[in-house]
């Protein structure tokens, strides 16, 4: 059984993905990028919108299902993963993306993040890092770098800081890969691979916050932005994770990792059709016999 969304071919345009609701972000925040890559790319890919769900957490970045027209949950903070995954196996035929902020995906939300990874759900997962809690006025986060000062770290963060890439690569995500909001085309075109992917496919997107992180940061990140090297070979997992710790004055974007795998439904397929061919199940009475 495929469970590959089907794709139309509808002559969508950007201007058909756009709501009426109008984003509220700050003037330059990164996430006006990532929300025009994600119109391109489904746009490229001729989503249908009825196939198509966004689901998101809580955060400023978490807003983004209101702008895009698909269906769409905004739900609670740090729960976009279980939802989006609900909803493929529920229905296995939309293409479920997942999206949200770097606190609502590694601090509250980071169990789900780890059991999507390793479960291989089939669904594509941008978060939108911008190294800080936005909506709640600039605390850290787990991406916030060691000694960096914010809201809630006056003096300095004491934490050390999460590579997401890093830990989505360790964790089992069968495609990770990294990308900088302010390179709209090289962002969709990684979204566009997110999205047929077949199983869990993670986008690191760095969309600075402009409010808290420094207004002047897109255009200082624009220049350490570099693609991976064009020998890189992705299905190499140490090769990958030598791009998650990498010096400060380097920001790889590209593929880092890809190694396909069974989903979680196809093994729930493969599970259900060996079950149903086992003439009787064991009874009730056989199942406690054996706990004798
Ligand atoms: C259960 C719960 N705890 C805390 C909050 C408060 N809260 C809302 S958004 C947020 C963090 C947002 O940061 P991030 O996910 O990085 O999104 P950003 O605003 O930076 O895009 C927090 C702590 C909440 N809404 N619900
Ligand atoms: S607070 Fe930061 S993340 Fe939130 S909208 Fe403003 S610039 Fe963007
Ligand atoms: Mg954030």
């Amino acid at each position: 059984m495929t469970t590959a969304p089907h794709i139309a071919h509808a002559p969508y345009t950007v201007q058909d993905y756009k709501t009426d609701l109008k984003p509220v972000w700050c003037p330059g925040c990164g996430d006006f990028a990532v929300l025009n890559s994600v119109y391109r790319a489904l746009a490229d890919l001729k989503c249908e919108p009825h196939e198509t769900l966004i689901v998101s957490g809580i955060g400023c970045s978490s807003r983004l299902p209101g702008y895009v027209e698909t269906y769409g949950i905004n739900s609670l903070h740090g729960r976009a993963l279980p939802i989006a995954t609900g909803a493929k196996l529920a229905a296995p035929n939309l293409h479920v993306i997942a999206v949200g902020g770097d606190g609502d995906g590694l601090a509250i939300g980071g169990n789900h993040f780890m059991h999507a990874a390793r479960r291989n759900v089939d669904i594509a997962y941008f978060i939108m890092d911008n190294e800080i809690y936005g909506l709640t006025k600039g605390q850290a986060a787990p991406t916030t770098p060691h000694g960096d000062k914010t809201k809630s770290t006056t003096y300095g963060n004491p934490e050390i800081s999460i590579d997401p890439c890093a830990l989505a690569i360790s964790l089992g995500a069968s495609w990770v890969a990294r990308a900088f909001a302010g390179d709209v085309k090289g962002t969709t075109e990684l979204m566009k691979e997110a999205i047929t992917h077949h199983g869990f496919a993670f986008l690191n997107i760095i969309s600075p916050c402009v409010t808290w992180r420094g207004d002047d940061l897109m255009k200082l990140l624009r220049p350490l932005c570099r693609p991976v090297a064009p020998d890189h070979d992705r299905t190499d997992r140490e090769a990958a994770l030598r791009y998650t710790s990498e010096p400060d004055d380097r920001l790889t974007v590209g593929v880092l990792f890809s190694s396909p795998r069974a989903s979680l439904l196809d093994e729930m397929i493969e599970i259900r059709e060996r079950a149903s061919g086992v003439a009787m199940p064991p009874g009730r009475g056989e199942i406690l016999a054996s706990f004798a």
